[in-house]
């Protein structure tokens, strides 16, 4: 990826603070430049998630519903089944999805779920789809299980910028969010890594958020950039909701900083208008979370998307597909 001379990792915060302050249509012109250059902006990637295991999570993530700490009484699961994963991957499929991930509510995975883990990512890989997990912090060991089962992408989040991190989560750091994506990038497995606008951060954390990942060695293949769904019973619960657009600009700072990785438009897109998707897309963005619910929240039913893929001339990403110019 640091072969091309429009992939820097040395950007400095003065430069990106001055991209983001941009007028709106100088940032809006720039960013679809930078996409242009890089990618067909006309196809966008489709990545389908499931919670293999829902709740009673033992950290304290004020977004999250899933945390046993939080009011939103989510029942703790179990691991799900093998086979049930696999056939609703299959589905996935056979309705346009090419990516499959898989989530589990874990501060990191036990070791005896490891063989049932990498189970599930050679099933789902058989299908012809890329497969990507997200199960917390990992060890050594339970990277290269992951790797040796073929997994594609492994989805960890640093979520806002260092600064604010403890006002979201603290019983881990920020420090510990970057020791995993290293482990995971140093095994060989695609990182995909992004955060969370509209938790009551400032401009400047939104800035530094994208900094902190534009400036790893190398740049996250993957980058989803959620819009706080403010889930009941949590401490954000009535958070207020951003401008719409101070997500469009951190949408387009992530392209301009990160030109040739996938930048999700994840979640939130139910509370989206589609303009304010297109002009998302048009920002820079080229990957979604399809199918109606993401892991435990709701995303836009099939029609509604495929009625905006429609409107918008946008056509899917096959598989492995990497859609770089
Ligand atoms: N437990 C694992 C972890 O935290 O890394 C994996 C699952 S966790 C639910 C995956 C990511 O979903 C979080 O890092 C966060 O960025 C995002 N997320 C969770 N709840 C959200 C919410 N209410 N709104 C927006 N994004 C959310
Ligand atoms: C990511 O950045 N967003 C996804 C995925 N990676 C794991 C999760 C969004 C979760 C939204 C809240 C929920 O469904 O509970
Ligand atoms: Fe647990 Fe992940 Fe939710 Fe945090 S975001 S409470 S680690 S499931």
């Amino acid at each position: 990826m640091l072969d091309t001379p429009s992939i820097r990792t040395d950007w400095t915060r003065q430069e990106a603070e001055e991209i983001y302050d941009l007028p709106f249509m100088d940032l809006l012109f720039r960013a679809h430049s930078v996409h242009r250059a890089h990618f067909d902006p006309n196809r966008v990637q489709k990545s389908k998630l499931l919670s293999i295991k829902t709740g009673g999570c033992a950290e304290d993530c004020a977004y999250c519903s899933q945390s046993a700490r939080n009011g939103a009484k989510l029942p703790a699961s179990k691991l799900v089944e093998v086979e049930r994963v696999v056939a609703e991957a299959r589905k996935a499929r056979d309705a346009g999805a090419t990516r499959y991930c898989m989530g589990a509510a874990w501060r990191s995975p036990k070791d005896r779920d490891m063989d049932t883990l990498a189970a599930m990512i050679e099933g789902v890989k058989a299908l012809g789809m890329e497969t990507c997990m997200t199960l917390g912090m990992l060890d050594d060991d339970q990277v290269l299980r992951l790797k040796e089962a073929g997994l594609d992408y492994y989805n960890h989040n640093i979520d806002t910028s260092e600064r604010y991190y403890p006002e979201i989560v603290t019983t881990r750091s920020f420090a510990d969010r970057i020791e995993t994506l290293n482990r995971v990038r140093e095994a060989g497995i695609k990182v995909c890594a992004g955060g969370i606008v509209g938790m009551g951060e400032e401009r400047m954390d939104r800035i530094d958020m994208l900094l902190a990942l534009a400036t790893l060695d190398e740049h996250p293949d993957s980058v989803p950039i959620n819009m706080l769904i403010p889930m009941p019973g949590t401490p954000l619960a009535d958070a207020e909701p951003i401008d719409p657009f101070e997500f469009v600009r951190t949408v387009a700072l992530a392209r301009i900083l990160m030109p040739r990785s996938h930048v999700r438009l994840s979640a939130g897109r139910t509370e989206m208008s589609d303009e304010l998707q297109a002009m998302c897309f048009f920002a820079g963005a080229n990957s979604l979370f399809v199918g109606d619910t993401l892991l435990t929240a709701a995303n836009p039913e099939e029609d509604r998307d495929a009625a905006l893929f429609r409107r918008l001339g946008l056509t899917a990403m096959e598989a492995f597909e990497d859609g770089a110019r």
